[in-house]
């Protein structure tokens, strides 16, 4: 089988938001690179997720002139609700703290990058097969994958970016031992849905059935999320049962509609430390995840490719390597600062509703914590900010 060799600048590996991003950076500033993604154009684009963009994602797009890449699928402004027990809290945020996050559903960010991408004359390669980082210690590492004609083709690049998420092939391609996994387990898990409802006013339901969450994903899609043992599996949630949980964790009637997928989310935090090795750097879930309530995980994404692609320009304009070498460290301290929030976030909400993890006593603590942020407007700041992302 016959084998082709090129030259680019950086071999971008995965073509989600942390990917992309980066590749438009690159490419609005002249520096070429190739992006790899393993499933095709149709897949990625449709691929339901997250969908906060923090002020600072917002304010970074802006920056950068991609503005455009927010707009689309416009999600009316509902699902922002708090309930406890069935009673919903009047938890005010601070209008001016958060005005500049909105909302993007994933797929239409990922769609929005692609076009944007592509129309500039980037080379964005779907169906990439075996991708293979190599060769990382040297000063010219390589990329070996296999073509949707089956040839193998070799890249040879000066950088390798890996963005292909929490299960891809570039932290795996580290050597054992060079990186060192910080993680925590909360036990439980999310069952993740997603229905084809309307957006509609519910939120998150704190309940001692556990959590339950309806989120607006477009404006004819919703998710819904709830807490479950981290052993569940889908096959244990059948439609009826999910409706029916959601009706009372909510303790209200709950619109319905056509359940189009379902997975299970268990929650942890994971970080990877460095986020790189040699010429390989580790971005987005590649190197760290965030628990889900945070909303978090898509913004952290948005900042590593941020960084990065500031430390490359800065390399290749000035010849100066030392934005790169501080890569890791200047993503580690914003990840850190982000975890804090996300377990703040995550001990809070599910410790507050189903007492058989962490007991009466901590219940009790977070729904007096709960309490104080709905009372005290300097609590309330507080949480705004954590929230929006301006801090
Ligand atoms: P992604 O988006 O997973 O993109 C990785 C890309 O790499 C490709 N890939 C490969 N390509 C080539 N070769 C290989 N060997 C490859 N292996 C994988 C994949 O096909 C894909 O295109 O990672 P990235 O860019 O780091 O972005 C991270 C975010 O996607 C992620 O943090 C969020 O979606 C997490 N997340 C949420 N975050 C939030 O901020 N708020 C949310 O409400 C939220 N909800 C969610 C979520 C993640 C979920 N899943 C699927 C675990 C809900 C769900 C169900």
């Amino acid at each position: 089988m016959s084998e082709t060799s090129e030259n680019t600048a950086v071999v971008i590996v995965g073509a989600g938001v942390a990917g992309l991003v980066l590749g438009n950076f690159l490419l609005r500033k002249g520096i070429e690179c190739i992006i790899l993604e393993k499933h095709d154009r149709e897949y990625v684009e449709q691929r339901q997720r997250a969908g906060s963009i923090d002020s600072r994602g917002v304010r970074m797009f802006r920056e950068w002139g991609l503005e455009e890449v927010l707009e689309g699928d416009p999600v009316p402004e509902v699902g922002n609700g708090y309930w406890i027990d069935g009673e919903e809290l009047p938890l005010a945020y601070d209008k001016d703290i958060t005005r500049d996050t909105l909302f993007c559903p994933q797929q239409v960010l990922v769609r929005n990058l692609t076009d944007v991408f592509l129309r500039g004359g980037g080379d964005l390669r779907f169906e990439a097969a075996d991708v293979s980082p190599e060769a990382l210690e040297g000063e010219r590492p390589r990329v070996r994958y296999r073509d949707t004609a089956g040839s193998t083709r070799v890249v040879t690049c000066d950088f390798i970016a890996g963005c292909d998420g929490y299960r891809g092939i570039s932290r795996e391609s580290v050597p054992a031992g060079a990186l060192t996994r910080h993680s925590h387990e909360y036990g439980y898990s999310w069952l993740s849905v997603l229905a084809e409802v309307p957006a509609n006013p519910l939120g998150i339901a704190i309940h001692s059935r556990g959590l339950a969450g309806m989120l607006p994903r477009g404006a004819h899609a919703s998710r819904l999320y709830l807490q479950c043992p981290a052993d569940d599996t889908p096959s244990q949630w059948p439609d009826e049962r999910i409706w029916k949980e959601m009706a009372a964790r909510f303790a209200a009637p709950v619109p319905a509609g056509r359940i189009v997928d379902k997975r299970i989310v268990p929650l942890r935090c994971v970080v990877y430390s460095p986020m790189r090795y040699g010429r390989l750097y580790l971005l987005g879930d590649a190197a760290h995840i965030v628990p889900p309530m945070s909303a978090k995980g898509l913004n952290l994404a948005l900042h590593d490719a941020e960084v990065l692609a500031r430390a490359i320009i800065h390399r290749n304009r000035k010849g100066d390597a030392s934005l790169l070498d501080s890569y890791s460290d200047t993503c580690l301290r914003h990840i850190w600062n982000y975890q804090a929030f996300a377990a703040w976030i995550t001990e809070l909400m599910h410790n507050a509703g189903d007492a058989s993890y962490e007991g009466e006593f901590r219940k009790q603590i977070a729904r007096a914590e709960l309490a104080r942020q709905v009372a005290s407007p300097a609590a309330n700041k507080l949480f705004s900010e954590l929230l929006a992302g301006v801090n």
